[in-house]
């Protein structure tokens, strides 16, 4: 994929972000309300950063993507939260297009990756790339050989009726992750049979757990056998020598282009546009790596580590964003999923 390998090379640029380092502290308005919808560890150190760097306060609460998307929607007469961070571009993509979030052209937009450009572009600058990762399986060998299944190399594998009440993904109405696989389904397979085969793994699926990087840990506990995830969620585990390995899909695969959006009617706007300017910048584009979050940083002057690399050859689908982020097409495949999927006989 040369969206990403375009991160992968820009190695040398790494040595370079010491130098880069924030400008000026922004003046605090009050403390900006902030959802995160990337891993805890990370919201936080992008949040201890900016208020060590800035002298702002900020105001962070950490909530998976489609549960980050409801609470803004429900607040849109009257915004409690300022700004929204992370997790997958589909919902952020439906709130640009509700209306619910402010168009904003930060400086740093011009020193993003393409991908990360689009996202802005697709959304009248309502919305913008911070990074981006591949959707995968993970699975545990010692669990898979328990059951007698075969090794895991397509989503066709994860039908084996061996993997009964084995496999774990989170409900796409909560999480992002879940919602880039059912979109990531009916782009390979067309809507009925990826719907079909979402019923067929049905069987298989032990849990629809709320957010999205949970059946990783399951997978490493042994609680479950396998789980689909982001492959940047599957590394960390991995990196921490936990019994699992991580796989992308045979027939292809979907990614994300986690984003950031401003909301509209924001009580402290004007330090919320400080902190995402902030936010696309290198210093704070290279915390994710620095806390082993493994997802590809949208300011293309952060290299990305060795480790990477195994992730950036998956084939990926021409993902299309702006089809599966349309509020119409978003909420009527999930009420499909609801009716046809999380419903079915066992
Ligand atoms: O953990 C990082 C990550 O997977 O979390 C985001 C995810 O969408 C949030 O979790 P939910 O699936 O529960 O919404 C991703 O954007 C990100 O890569």
């Amino acid at each position: 994929m040369r969206w990403i390998r375009n991160g992968v090379r820009l190695g040398l640029a790494a040595a370079c972000l010491g130098m880069l380092a924030a400008g000026a502290p922004a003046v605090a308005q009050g403390p900006i309300s902030f959802i995160c919808s990337a891993q805890e560890d990370y919201c936080q150190a992008l949040v201890n950063a900016y208020e060590k760097s800035s002298g702002a306060k900020v105001a962070m609460v950490r909530k998976s993507t489609g549960e980050a998307f409801a609470q803004i929607k429900a607040e849109a007469a009257s915004p409690k939260t300022d700004l929204w961070w992370g997790g997958t571009g589909d919902p952020h993509l439906q709130a640009a297009l509700e209306g619910i979030t402010e168009p904003y052209k930060s400086p740093e937009l011009p020193k993003l990756h393409d991908w990360a450009q689009k996202q802005a572009e697709r959304s009248q600058f309502r919305t913008v790339g911070v990074y981006a990762g591949a959707l995968g399986i993970v699975y545990n060998p010692d669990q898979l050989k328990k059951t007698g299944a075969k090794e895991i190399k397509c989503w066709a594998d994860l039908l084996d009726p061996k993997l009964k009440d084995e496999v774990q993904v989170a409900d796409p109405n909560s999480s992002g992750t879940a919602y880039t696989m059912l979109a990531t389904l009916v782009q390979i397979m067309g809507e009925d049979k990826g719907f079909d085969y979402m019923k067929a793994l049905h069987k298989n699926i032990s849990q629809y757990t709320k957010s999205g990087g949970a059946p990783v840990k399951a997978a490493a506990l042994g609680e479950a056998t396998a789980g689909i995830v982001f492959m940047s969620d599957a590394l960390i585990m991995i990196l921490q020598k936990a019994p699992v390995k991580s796989v992308a899909p045979c027939e292809g695969t979907g990614f994300e282009v986690g984003s950031m959006s401003l909301v509209k009617g924001a009580r402290n706007m004007e330090a919320a546009k400080k902190f995402y300017d902030w936010l696309l910048a290198p210093q704070a584009q290279a915390i994710g790596i620095q806390v082993k979050s493994y997802q590809v940083p949208a300011n293309k002057a952060v290299s990305l580590p060795a480790e990477i690399a195994p992730l950036v050859d998956a084939k990926m689908i021409d993902y299309d964003f702006a089809k599966y982020g349309a509020p119409a097409e978003r909420t009527r495949l999930l009420a499909r999923w609801d009716r046809e999927v999380k419903s079915a006989p066992k």
